[in-house]
């Protein structure tokens, strides 16, 4: 039987953000180090809790509808909780935007200059039938440290976050990782040592032909999309090659985008479900750091200012190939209006 291999060539989470420190003119004093460790040990939690569910029994729902009008799990609650502490803990942070929370949580901590938007456990709906959900973030500094931390520091295009990832609670608990102008990498989490290695160094996207939407929203999809939906389904050859496409849908944003990073493709909501700050600007950096793109089918993603903190907005992303599809049909729509 071939003996397990021990790997020796190990890169921890702390290791690559401090290595990646030591390279920014940026981050010296070593804050952002903090508070991207800080997140880390937060998925970690949440990963425990999450994995823990059914024996602990905090499956299921509260009584409590959130903001966003949805029910709100047990899960999401304790997953809040864990982020929000572990964040503040750090006294590096100024503002918390979170899913969770219908207002931006204000603290008053003297090297407080970051802001952190998040959605602490995404896709919770589908934590009853054991599907991957997932921890979604995103960093901005603040724009000015030496003013006290407003809503201007938050309602910001994504082009000026400085850092974003997600945690995905699937099969392995994996944390996807990029910040300015570094490429995107992930961390598995090792359940014996409490670490999450370097398993997926500079990831680019895959060159896959696969669809991810809902089409239960049929109803409600443009011209732009019904007209996108056809040319996937029904494609036209290419060099005389039909250019096959295959659907994928998990209903879990950090499943969907994972796959659609790791495997290629395009990811689609086109009805405006999902929020500017903390899900679409953080897959949007992620995309584009891993060389995809992110649209509302008529400008680029990261550069939409939103106007409130849980504001929403169609979003496509993936292969740029696709991306630029969707962005000529919108055009053509637009003209013939
Ligand atoms: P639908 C989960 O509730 C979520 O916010 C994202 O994780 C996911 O991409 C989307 O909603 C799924 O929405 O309408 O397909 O169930």
């Amino acid at each position: 039987m071939a003996s397990e291999e021990l790997r020796t060539d190990i890169v921890t989470l702390t290791s690559h953000i401090i290595a990646q420190q030591q390279k920014s003119p940026n981050h010296t004093r070593g804050d952002l180090s903090l508070l991207l460790n800080s997140i880390g040990s937060a998925c970690k939690w949440i990963s425990n809790v999450v994995r823990k569910a059914e024996l602990l029994k905090v499956i299921g729902a509260t009584a409590v509808t959130n903001v966003q009008a949805e029910t709100v799990q047990k899960l999401d609650v304790l997953s809040n909780e864990i982020f929000i502490n572990l964040i503040k803990g750090t006294g590096r942070a100024a503002i918390l935007v979170s899913e969770e929370n219908e207002e931006a949580i204000f603290i008053n901590a003297e090297r407080g200059h970051y802001v952190v938007v998040f959605d602490p456990l995404d896709g919770s709906s589908n934590i009853d039938c054991g599907v991957s959900i997932g921890t979604i973030f995103g960093i901005y500094h603040v724009v000015n440290e030496t003013e006290k931390p407003s809503l201007k520091d938050v309602l910001r295009p994504g082009t000026e976050m400085i850092a974003s990832g997600y945690c995905m609670y699937g099969s392995s608990t994996m944390l996807v990782l990029t910040s300015e102008g570094n490429p995107v990498d992930g961390f598995t989490l090792d359940p014996n040592t409490g670490e999450f290695l370097l398993t997926h160094s500079q990831i680019k996207i895959g060159k896959k032909k696969i669809y991810s939407i809902n089409e239960g929203n049929s109803y409600a999809f443009d011209g732009a999309v019904k007209a996108y939906l056809q040319s996937v389904k029904f494609p036209e050859p290419v060099n005389g090659k039909v250019p096959a496409y295959t659907a994928r849908y998990v209903g879990s944003m950090v499943a969907d985008i994972h796959r659609t990073l790791l495997y290629g493709g395009i990811f689609l909501y086109p009805t405006g479900k999902l929020r500017i700050l903390y899900e679409c600007f953080p897959m949007s950096q992620l995309m584009e750091n891993a060389g995809g793109k992110s649209s509302t089918g008529r400008k680029r993603m990261l550069d939409v200012v939103p106007d409130k903190l849980h504001a929403r907005s169609p979003i496509f992303l993936g292969n740029t190939e696709e991306i630029e599809k969707i962005e000529d049909l919108y055009k053509k729509l637009d003209n013939a209006e």
